[in-house]
């Protein structure tokens, strides 16, 4: 039995399927997904069929791609010309897939390893960033229909104001839709950072183009008053790093398989790393 975790897989089926059938995954293995399992790449609703059906064997964690197919859905707002999962809105299991895809989580951690989509922000010990992450899977995976206090979201709610830079740095104060949104936006949206752990929003670049004042998140000095992390973080998102981050506990398994590059399988238990070359 092994445990392997993939990367931005975007709906690069045939990719996914190859990558699978050269590690030999069977029905004792396990799958780590983290994030981005849709848009920009052809077959979003084919990948999210398949992936639903191995549900048993499979954790994942959502990435931006993700809740932006889920607030379209069920948050009001409109797809963008960029945006390529048309066929899975028209589906005619669409609603299904959705309901399964908002109850999936932002974290996801086993056997010294944690599986984010974008990162960790070096102001959360392990065991803050779990429940703050458990704060916004309350919301998004409600079950249907459930009575809510009056200062309590719905998961439309939150779909329908998720979009947003704003608060852009972590105060425990925060409250409401802006708490959730900052911490939304750091385990899906996070690439640079600067001292105070403010997200840079715009600079999408690799590790020789970080801005002035900014560093990769997976850089930043925690407090003193944080224990170093003891888990290795596997995350995807960030494409330009192509895989390198220079630190032995930061795995980058985004390797940009929907530009043209590679998907990318990375071994839990071996640490092994298999690359399947995009079509
Ligand atoms: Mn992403």
């Amino acid at each position: 039995m092994a445990t392997y975790a993939i990367g931005d897989i975007q709906g690069c089926l045939r990719e996914f399927d190859s990558l699978l059938e050269t590690i030999s995954f069977s029905a004792h293995d396990e799958l780590w997904l983290a994030g981005d399992l849709i848009n920009r790449g052809p077959q979003s609703l084919q990948l999210l069929r398949r992936v639903k059906s191995f549900s048993g064997q499979c954790q994942i964690v959502l990435g931006n791609h993700d809740l932006h197919f889920l607030a379209i859905l069920f948050g009001g707002h409109k797809a963008s010309s960029k945006d390529t999962f048309e066929e899975l809105l028209q589906a005619p299991d669409v609603y299904e897939i959705g309901h399964w895809l908002r109850k999936q989580k932002l974290v996801h951690r086993d056997i010294g390893h944690i599986v984010v989509h974008a990162g960790i922000p070096g102001v959360w010990s392990s065991t803050q960033a779990f429940a703050y992450a458990a704060e916004v899977e309350a919301v998004i995976g409600q079950d249907e229909g459930v009575a809510l206090s009056a200062d309590e979201l719905s998961y439309k709610e939150f779909f329908a104001e998720m979009y947003g830079n704003k608060p852009p740095y972590w105060e425990p104060s925060l409250i409401g839709m802006d708490r959730l949104r900052t911490i939304t936006n750091y385990f899906t949206r996070m690439r640079y950072v600067d001292a105070a752990c403010t997200m840079n929003f715009v600079e999408k670049g690799g590790l020789e183009s970080t801005p002035n004042g900014f560093m990769p998140w997976f850089e930043f000095a925690p407090s003193q008053n944080l224990q170093v992390r003891a888990e290795k973080i596997l995350f995807g998102h960030w494409a330009s790093l192509n895989g390198v981050t220079h630190t032995p506990n930061h795995i980058a398994l985004d390797t940009g398989c929907v530009w043209g590059r590679s998907l990318t399988a990375y071994c839990l238990e071996t640490g092994k790393i298999t690359r399947q070359s995009a079509y």
